[in-house]
Protein backbone atom coordinates (compact mmCIF):
# COMPACT_ATOMS: atom_id res chain seq x y z
CA UNK A 1 0.00 0.00 0.00
CA UNK A 2 1.16 3.35 -0.68
CA UNK A 3 1.44 5.73 1.93
CA UNK A 4 -1.21 8.41 2.61
CA UNK A 5 -0.60 11.86 2.17
CA UNK A 6 1.69 12.86 5.48
CA UNK A 7 -0.72 15.13 6.96
CA UNK A 8 -3.58 12.94 6.45
CA UNK A 9 -0.93 9.56 7.53
CA UNK A 10 -2.45 9.62 11.21
CA UNK A 11 -5.77 9.47 10.50
CA UNK A 12 -6.00 6.65 8.02
CA UNK A 13 -4.06 4.99 10.37
CA UNK A 14 -6.83 5.57 13.52
CA UNK A 15 -9.27 4.53 10.89
CA UNK A 16 -7.80 1.22 9.89
CA UNK A 17 -7.32 0.54 13.94
CA UNK A 18 -10.93 1.75 14.22
CA UNK A 19 -11.64 -1.24 11.84
CA UNK A 20 -9.54 -3.57 13.65
CA UNK A 21 -11.17 -2.90 16.86
CA UNK A 22 -15.08 -3.02 15.21
CA UNK A 23 -14.02 -6.85 13.67
CA UNK A 24 -15.92 -8.97 15.64
CA UNK A 25 -13.80 -12.12 13.71
CA UNK A 26 -15.15 -11.86 10.28
CA UNK A 27 -17.41 -9.23 10.51
CA UNK A 28 -17.53 -5.49 11.68
CA UNK A 29 -20.38 -4.12 14.15
CA UNK A 30 -21.37 -0.36 12.84
CA UNK A 31 -20.33 0.74 16.25
CA UNK A 32 -19.63 -1.41 19.44
CA UNK A 33 -22.33 0.39 21.98
CA UNK A 34 -25.22 1.40 19.66
CA UNK A 35 -25.12 -0.81 17.28
CA UNK A 36 -23.53 -4.41 18.21
CA UNK A 37 -24.29 -6.59 14.92
CA UNK A 38 -24.07 -6.97 11.77
CA UNK A 39 -26.01 -4.60 9.49
CA UNK A 40 -26.00 -5.06 5.88
CA UNK A 41 -25.32 -1.74 4.00
CA UNK A 42 -22.61 -1.05 7.21
CA UNK A 43 -20.64 -4.18 6.36
CA UNK A 44 -20.58 -4.05 2.80
CA UNK A 45 -18.42 0.13 3.36
CA UNK A 46 -16.51 -1.82 6.41
CA UNK A 47 -15.25 -4.12 3.48
CA UNK A 48 -14.55 -1.56 1.52
CA UNK A 49 -12.16 -0.13 4.20
CA UNK A 50 -10.72 -3.71 5.08
CA UNK A 51 -9.85 -4.40 1.10
CA UNK A 52 -7.22 -1.46 1.76
CA UNK A 53 -5.70 -3.52 4.58
CA UNK A 54 -6.39 -7.15 4.03
CA UNK A 55 -8.69 -7.97 0.88
CA UNK A 56 -9.26 -11.62 1.97
CA UNK A 57 -10.74 -10.12 5.02
CA UNK A 58 -12.86 -7.82 3.05
CA UNK A 59 -14.11 -11.10 1.26
CA UNK A 60 -14.57 -12.54 4.41
CA UNK A 61 -17.36 -9.66 5.43
CA UNK A 62 -19.14 -10.14 2.48
CA UNK A 63 -19.42 -13.66 2.33
CA UNK A 64 -20.73 -14.10 5.87
CA UNK A 65 -23.46 -11.00 4.97
CA UNK A 66 -24.74 -12.81 1.79
CA UNK A 67 -24.52 -15.99 3.71
CA UNK A 68 -27.01 -14.74 6.21
CA UNK A 69 -29.50 -13.97 3.13
CA UNK A 70 -33.21 -15.80 2.92
CA UNK A 71 -34.41 -18.20 0.51
CA UNK A 72 -36.09 -15.06 -1.20
CA UNK A 73 -32.75 -13.80 -1.92
CA UNK A 74 -33.58 -10.58 0.89
CA UNK A 75 -30.80 -9.86 2.43
CA UNK A 76 -31.28 -8.81 5.85
CA UNK A 77 -31.04 -5.25 7.09
CA UNK A 78 -29.41 -7.15 10.44
CA UNK A 79 -27.76 -10.43 11.55
CA UNK A 80 -28.05 -11.24 15.23
CA UNK A 81 -24.87 -13.64 15.04
CA UNK A 82 -23.76 -12.93 18.80
CA UNK A 83 -27.08 -12.79 20.70
CA UNK A 84 -25.61 -10.95 23.73
CA UNK A 85 -25.22 -7.42 21.98
CA UNK A 86 -28.14 -5.37 23.28
CA UNK A 87 -30.00 -3.90 20.95
CA UNK A 88 -33.80 -2.90 19.91
CA UNK A 89 -35.20 -4.69 18.09
CA UNK A 90 -33.84 -7.73 18.95
CA UNK A 91 -34.72 -10.59 17.50
CA UNK A 92 -37.55 -12.01 19.11
CA UNK A 93 -39.26 -8.80 18.27
CA UNK A 94 -38.49 -9.57 14.64
CA UNK A 95 -40.14 -13.20 14.96
CA UNK A 96 -37.09 -14.29 13.55
CA UNK A 97 -33.99 -16.60 14.19
CA UNK A 98 -31.20 -14.48 14.13
CA UNK A 99 -31.89 -11.82 11.98
CA UNK A 100 -34.43 -8.84 10.95
CA UNK A 101 -37.03 -9.48 8.52
CA UNK A 102 -36.17 -6.46 6.27
CA UNK A 103 -33.51 -5.52 3.84
CA UNK A 104 -31.14 -2.48 3.29
CA UNK A 105 -29.49 -0.44 0.14
CA UNK A 106 -28.03 -3.15 -1.85
CA UNK A 107 -24.48 -2.05 -2.17
CA UNK A 108 -22.63 -5.67 -2.06
CA UNK A 109 -22.41 -5.30 -5.79
CA UNK A 110 -20.41 -1.96 -5.49
CA UNK A 111 -18.26 -3.24 -2.68
CA UNK A 112 -17.51 -6.31 -3.84
CA UNK A 113 -16.24 -4.74 -7.32
CA UNK A 114 -14.52 -2.01 -5.56
CA UNK A 115 -12.70 -4.96 -3.48
CA UNK A 116 -11.72 -6.62 -6.55
CA UNK A 117 -9.74 -3.58 -7.62
CA UNK A 118 -8.09 -3.62 -4.26
CA UNK A 119 -6.53 -6.73 -5.27
CA UNK A 120 -8.81 -9.65 -3.42
CA UNK A 121 -8.62 -12.89 -4.84
CA UNK A 122 -11.08 -13.01 -8.30
CA UNK A 123 -11.35 -16.87 -7.82
CA UNK A 124 -12.96 -15.84 -4.50
CA UNK A 125 -14.81 -12.96 -5.51
CA UNK A 126 -16.55 -14.59 -8.46
CA UNK A 127 -17.71 -17.28 -5.96
CA UNK A 128 -20.24 -14.59 -4.42
CA UNK A 129 -22.03 -13.70 -7.82
CA UNK A 130 -24.94 -16.11 -8.05
CA UNK A 131 -25.42 -14.74 -4.12
CA UNK A 132 -25.46 -11.41 -5.10
CA UNK A 133 -27.77 -12.06 -8.29
CA UNK A 134 -30.47 -13.83 -5.85
CA UNK A 135 -30.33 -11.22 -3.62
CA UNK A 136 -31.36 -8.46 -6.43
CA UNK A 137 -33.53 -10.40 -7.48
CA UNK A 138 -35.78 -10.27 -4.44
CA UNK A 139 -36.25 -6.35 -5.44
CA UNK A 140 -38.24 -6.41 -8.57
CA UNK A 141 -40.11 -9.88 -6.59
CA UNK A 142 -40.93 -8.27 -3.53
CA UNK A 143 -40.47 -4.38 -3.58
CA UNK A 144 -42.29 -3.15 -6.84
CA UNK A 145 -45.42 -3.37 -5.94
CA UNK A 146 -46.98 -1.12 -9.42
CA UNK A 147 -43.90 -3.06 -12.09
CA UNK A 148 -42.52 0.41 -12.65
CA UNK A 149 -39.16 -0.57 -12.19
CA UNK A 150 -38.15 0.86 -9.23
CA UNK A 151 -37.83 0.24 -5.02
CA UNK A 152 -40.38 0.97 -3.42
CA UNK A 153 -39.14 0.45 0.61
CA UNK A 154 -41.51 -1.53 2.83
CA UNK A 155 -40.15 0.29 6.02
CA UNK A 156 -38.46 3.24 6.79
CA UNK A 157 -35.61 1.54 8.27
CA UNK A 158 -35.04 -0.37 5.00
CA UNK A 159 -33.74 2.31 3.28
CA UNK A 160 -30.90 3.01 5.94
CA UNK A 161 -32.43 6.67 6.41
CA UNK A 162 -34.35 5.95 9.35
CA UNK A 163 -36.49 9.59 9.54
CA UNK A 164 -35.76 11.11 6.70
CA UNK A 165 -38.50 14.00 5.61
CA UNK A 166 -39.42 11.52 2.74
CA UNK A 167 -41.63 9.07 4.48
CA UNK A 168 -43.19 11.44 7.10
CA UNK A 169 -46.31 11.26 5.40
CA UNK A 170 -46.53 7.68 4.43
CA UNK A 171 -45.44 7.11 8.45
CA UNK A 172 -48.57 9.68 9.56
CA UNK A 173 -50.90 6.60 7.88
CA UNK A 174 -49.10 3.93 10.11
CA UNK A 175 -50.87 3.64 13.30
CA UNK A 176 -48.49 3.97 16.75
CA UNK A 177 -51.17 2.69 19.20
CA UNK A 178 -50.98 -0.92 17.44
CA UNK A 179 -46.74 -1.49 18.59
CA UNK A 180 -46.79 -4.04 20.74
CA UNK A 181 -44.50 -3.44 23.89
CA UNK A 182 -40.71 -2.61 23.79
CA UNK A 183 -38.36 -0.51 25.58
CA UNK A 184 -35.69 1.55 23.17
CA UNK A 185 -32.34 1.12 24.48
CA UNK A 186 -30.87 3.62 21.42
CA UNK A 187 -31.82 6.78 23.31
CA UNK A 188 -29.24 5.88 26.29
CA UNK A 189 -26.50 5.31 24.35
CA UNK A 190 -25.74 8.77 22.08
CA UNK A 191 -25.19 12.50 23.94
CA UNK A 192 -28.53 13.90 22.93
CA UNK A 193 -31.52 11.70 22.53
CA UNK A 194 -32.89 14.63 20.43
CA UNK A 195 -30.11 13.11 18.07
CA UNK A 196 -32.50 10.24 17.28
CA UNK A 197 -35.82 9.67 15.93
CA UNK A 198 -38.68 10.42 18.13
CA UNK A 199 -40.14 7.80 20.52
CA UNK A 200 -43.56 8.40 18.43
CA UNK A 201 -42.04 7.24 15.58
CA UNK A 202 -40.36 4.27 17.24
CA UNK A 203 -44.14 3.24 17.86
CA UNK A 204 -44.78 3.24 14.18
CA UNK A 205 -41.56 1.77 12.79
CA UNK A 206 -42.69 -1.33 15.52
CA UNK A 207 -45.96 -1.74 14.43
CA UNK A 208 -44.53 -1.98 10.79
CA UNK A 209 -42.50 -4.87 12.20
CA UNK A 210 -45.20 -6.31 13.51
CA UNK A 211 -47.18 -6.42 10.38
CA UNK A 212 -44.78 -7.56 7.96
CA UNK A 213 -44.22 -10.69 10.24
CA UNK A 214 -48.13 -10.58 10.75
CA UNK A 215 -47.95 -11.06 6.50
CA UNK A 216 -45.74 -14.19 6.65
CA UNK A 217 -43.16 -11.45 6.35
CA UNK A 218 -44.06 -10.12 2.73
CA UNK A 219 -44.14 -6.12 2.77
CA UNK A 220 -46.84 -5.17 5.65
CA UNK A 221 -49.00 -1.54 4.71
CA UNK A 222 -45.74 0.99 4.06
CA UNK A 223 -44.81 1.10 0.18
CA UNK A 224 -42.70 3.78 -0.41
CA UNK A 225 -40.88 4.14 -4.03
CA UNK A 226 -37.44 5.37 -3.09
CA UNK A 227 -35.16 7.03 -5.58
CA UNK A 228 -32.25 6.71 -3.82
CA UNK A 229 -32.98 2.78 -3.34
CA UNK A 230 -33.81 2.21 -6.77
CA UNK A 231 -30.46 3.96 -8.21
CA UNK A 232 -28.22 2.10 -5.68
CA UNK A 233 -29.83 -1.26 -6.61
CA UNK A 234 -28.96 0.15 -10.49
CA UNK A 235 -25.65 1.17 -9.43
CA UNK A 236 -24.87 -2.32 -7.96
CA UNK A 237 -26.48 -4.11 -10.87
CA UNK A 238 -24.13 -2.46 -12.98
CA UNK A 239 -21.22 -3.44 -10.67
CA UNK A 240 -22.27 -6.82 -10.94
CA UNK A 241 -22.55 -6.82 -14.73
CA UNK A 242 -19.26 -6.14 -15.04
CA UNK A 243 -17.68 -8.24 -11.87
CA UNK A 244 -20.13 -11.06 -14.25
CA UNK A 245 -18.44 -10.41 -17.41
CA UNK A 246 -14.58 -10.66 -15.60
CA UNK A 247 -16.06 -13.79 -14.36
CA UNK A 248 -16.99 -15.09 -18.00
CA UNK A 249 -20.77 -15.42 -16.58
CA UNK A 250 -22.14 -13.65 -19.63
CA UNK A 251 -25.56 -15.60 -18.92
CA UNK A 252 -24.76 -13.34 -15.07
CA UNK A 253 -23.99 -9.98 -16.82
CA UNK A 254 -27.10 -9.75 -19.66
CA UNK A 255 -29.52 -10.39 -16.49
CA UNK A 256 -27.54 -7.76 -14.57
CA UNK A 257 -27.49 -5.41 -17.44
CA UNK A 258 -30.96 -5.76 -18.64
CA UNK A 259 -32.40 -5.05 -14.45
CA UNK A 260 -30.37 -1.92 -14.65
CA UNK A 261 -31.74 -0.43 -18.08
CA UNK A 262 -34.54 -1.27 -16.59
CA UNK A 263 -34.09 0.44 -13.00
CA UNK A 264 -32.72 3.42 -14.95
CA UNK A 265 -35.93 3.68 -17.06
CA UNK A 266 -38.06 3.34 -14.18
CA UNK A 267 -36.32 6.36 -12.34
CA UNK A 268 -36.80 8.76 -15.32
CA UNK A 269 -40.09 7.56 -16.19
CA UNK A 270 -41.84 6.76 -13.09
CA UNK A 271 -40.03 9.31 -10.49
CA UNK A 272 -37.97 12.37 -12.28
CA UNK A 273 -39.78 15.58 -11.55
CA UNK A 274 -39.25 17.97 -14.22
CA UNK A 275 -40.62 20.64 -12.58
CA UNK A 276 -38.75 19.99 -8.92
CA UNK A 277 -35.53 19.70 -10.33
CA UNK A 278 -35.46 16.38 -8.65
CA UNK A 279 -36.38 12.52 -8.45
CA UNK A 280 -39.94 12.20 -6.62
CA UNK A 281 -40.50 9.46 -3.86
CA UNK A 282 -44.23 7.54 -4.21
CA UNK A 283 -46.50 6.47 -2.16
CA UNK A 284 -47.66 3.02 -3.91
CA UNK A 285 -50.23 2.26 -1.01
CA UNK A 286 -51.79 6.20 -1.28
CA UNK A 287 -50.79 6.85 -4.66
CA UNK A 288 -49.00 10.00 -3.47
CA UNK A 289 -46.39 11.61 -5.53
CA UNK A 290 -43.87 14.27 -2.99
CA UNK A 291 -41.00 15.77 -3.97
CA UNK A 292 -39.14 16.86 -0.50
CA UNK A 293 -36.10 18.58 -0.72
CA UNK A 294 -33.69 15.78 0.35
CA UNK A 295 -30.33 14.73 -0.98
CA UNK A 296 -31.51 11.03 -1.77
CA UNK A 297 -33.43 12.91 -4.22
CA UNK A 298 -30.17 13.42 -5.65
CA UNK A 299 -28.66 10.27 -5.40
CA UNK A 300 -29.90 9.00 -9.26
CA UNK A 301 -26.41 10.82 -10.32
CA UNK A 302 -24.67 7.60 -9.16
CA UNK A 303 -26.27 6.47 -12.44
CA UNK A 304 -25.24 7.88 -16.43
CA UNK A 305 -28.20 10.48 -16.35
CA UNK A 306 -29.63 12.44 -19.35
CA UNK A 307 -27.63 14.73 -19.56
CA UNK A 308 -29.92 17.66 -19.11
CA UNK A 309 -31.24 16.14 -15.68
CA UNK A 310 -27.51 15.82 -14.42
CA UNK A 311 -27.18 19.67 -14.99
CA UNK A 312 -30.37 20.72 -12.79
CA UNK A 313 -29.34 17.71 -10.41
CA UNK A 314 -25.85 19.46 -10.01
CA UNK A 315 -27.33 22.97 -10.41
CA UNK A 316 -29.67 22.17 -6.90
CA UNK A 317 -27.11 20.41 -5.11
CA UNK A 318 -24.29 23.35 -5.70
CA UNK A 319 -27.51 26.09 -4.60
CA UNK A 320 -28.35 24.10 -1.37
CA UNK A 321 -26.41 21.73 -0.39
CA UNK A 322 -22.86 23.71 -0.17
CA UNK A 323 -22.87 23.96 3.60
CA UNK A 324 -19.77 24.65 5.50
CA UNK A 325 -19.90 20.28 5.84
CA UNK A 326 -21.31 19.46 2.78
CA UNK A 327 -23.65 17.25 1.96
CA UNK A 328 -26.85 17.74 3.97
CA UNK A 329 -29.59 15.19 3.83
CA UNK A 330 -31.94 17.66 3.83
CA UNK A 331 -31.40 21.47 2.37
CA UNK A 332 -31.10 23.66 5.14
CA UNK A 333 -34.14 25.68 3.39
CA UNK A 334 -36.36 22.64 3.58
CA UNK A 335 -39.04 23.12 6.33
CA UNK A 336 -38.41 19.57 7.88
CA UNK A 337 -34.68 20.47 8.16
CA UNK A 338 -33.29 19.46 11.38
CA UNK A 339 -29.28 19.75 11.30
CA UNK A 340 -28.39 17.46 14.43
CA UNK A 341 -31.61 14.97 14.19
CA UNK A 342 -29.87 11.62 12.18
CA UNK A 343 -31.10 11.93 8.69
CA UNK A 344 -33.41 15.24 8.45
CA UNK A 345 -30.26 17.25 8.37
CA UNK A 346 -26.88 15.78 9.46
CA UNK A 347 -23.71 14.84 7.03
CA UNK A 348 -23.11 11.01 6.60
CA UNK A 349 -19.70 10.13 5.35
CA UNK A 350 -21.27 7.55 3.05
CA UNK A 351 -23.22 9.93 0.89
CA UNK A 352 -20.57 12.26 0.61
CA UNK A 353 -18.31 8.84 -0.39
CA UNK A 354 -20.71 7.57 -3.10
CA UNK A 355 -21.63 10.96 -4.48
CA UNK A 356 -18.43 12.89 -4.56
CA UNK A 357 -17.37 11.30 -7.60
CA UNK A 358 -20.42 11.96 -9.39
CA UNK A 359 -20.49 15.98 -9.20
CA UNK A 360 -19.85 18.80 -10.87
CA UNK A 361 -15.29 17.83 -10.25
CA UNK A 362 -14.96 21.57 -8.28
CA UNK A 363 -17.75 20.43 -6.17
CA UNK A 364 -16.83 16.94 -6.15
CA UNK A 365 -13.26 17.84 -4.69
CA UNK A 366 -14.74 20.35 -2.24
CA UNK A 367 -17.43 17.59 -0.79
CA UNK A 368 -13.79 15.43 -0.31
CA UNK A 369 -12.16 17.21 1.28
CA UNK A 370 -14.39 19.36 3.64
CA UNK A 371 -15.84 15.64 4.90
CA UNK A 372 -12.08 14.76 5.66
CA UNK A 373 -11.24 17.92 7.63
CA UNK A 374 -14.24 17.41 9.44
CA UNK A 375 -13.50 13.46 10.61
CA UNK A 376 -9.87 15.15 11.03
CA UNK A 377 -11.04 17.46 13.64
CA UNK A 378 -14.07 15.82 15.09
CA UNK A 379 -13.28 11.73 14.93
CA UNK A 380 -15.19 8.91 13.53
CA UNK A 381 -19.24 9.88 14.06
CA UNK A 382 -21.79 8.23 12.84
CA UNK A 383 -23.17 11.48 11.47
CA UNK A 384 -22.09 15.62 11.40
CA UNK A 385 -23.71 19.20 11.65
CA UNK A 386 -23.79 20.92 8.56
CA UNK A 387 -23.14 24.16 9.85
CA UNK A 388 -19.91 23.24 11.52
CA UNK A 389 -19.10 19.49 11.65
CA UNK A 390 -19.34 18.82 14.89
CA UNK A 391 -19.80 15.18 15.40
CA UNK A 392 -22.80 14.24 16.26
CA UNK A 393 -24.68 10.02 16.87
CA UNK A 394 -21.84 7.33 17.94
CA UNK A 395 -18.85 7.42 18.54
CA UNK A 396 -16.53 4.93 16.54
CA UNK A 397 -18.48 4.09 13.80
CA UNK A 398 -16.89 1.78 11.54
CA UNK A 399 -18.40 3.05 7.91
CA UNK A 400 -16.75 6.12 8.59
CA UNK A 401 -13.52 5.45 8.73
CA UNK A 402 -13.76 2.58 6.05
CA UNK A 403 -14.45 5.24 3.30
CA UNK A 404 -12.25 7.80 5.07
CA UNK A 405 -9.69 4.74 4.75
CA UNK A 406 -10.52 4.44 0.71
CA UNK A 407 -10.32 7.95 0.30
CA UNK A 408 -6.49 7.90 1.48
CA UNK A 409 -5.29 4.47 0.39
CA UNK A 410 -4.29 5.24 -3.20
CA UNK A 411 -5.93 2.62 -6.00
CA UNK A 412 -3.68 0.21 -8.14
CA UNK A 413 -1.40 -0.65 -5.84
C1 LIG B 1 -29.36 3.21 11.63
O1 LIG B 1 -30.47 2.36 11.69
C2 LIG B 1 -30.72 1.47 12.77
C3 LIG B 1 -31.90 0.59 12.37
O2 LIG B 1 -31.52 -0.18 11.27
C4 LIG B 1 -31.03 2.17 14.07
O3 LIG B 1 -31.28 3.38 14.08
O4 LIG B 1 -31.05 1.50 15.11
C5 LIG B 1 -29.31 3.81 10.22
O5 LIG B 1 -28.45 4.92 10.18
C6 LIG B 1 -28.87 2.76 9.20
O6 LIG B 1 -28.66 3.34 7.94
C7 LIG B 1 -27.61 2.04 9.65
O7 LIG B 1 -27.34 0.98 8.77
C8 LIG B 1 -27.72 1.52 11.08
C9 LIG B 1 -26.38 0.99 11.62
O8 LIG B 1 -25.35 1.94 11.41
O9 LIG B 1 -28.16 2.55 11.98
Amino acid sequence: MKPAPDRLAPLAAAAAELLRRNDRGGYTVPSPKLYPHQWAWDSAFAAIGWACLDPDRALTELEILLAGRWPDGRVPHILFHDLSGVYFPGPDFWRTERSSSITQPPVWATALRRIVERGADPARAHALLDAVDHSHRFFAAQRDPNAWGAVAVAHPWESGRDNCPAWDAAMQAVDPDRAPPFRRVDTERVDDPAERPTDDWYRRYATLVADIAANDFGPGPFAVYDPMMTALLARSEADLAHLARAADRPDLAAAADARHARLARGLIERLWDPAAGRFAFHDAASDTRSTPDVLAAYTPLLLDLPPAVRDRLWAGLEARYATPCPLPTAAPDAAAHQPRTYWRGPVWVNLAWLLAPRLSPAFGAAVRRRTLETVEAHGFREYYDPRDGGGLGARDFTWTAALVLDWLTPAGD
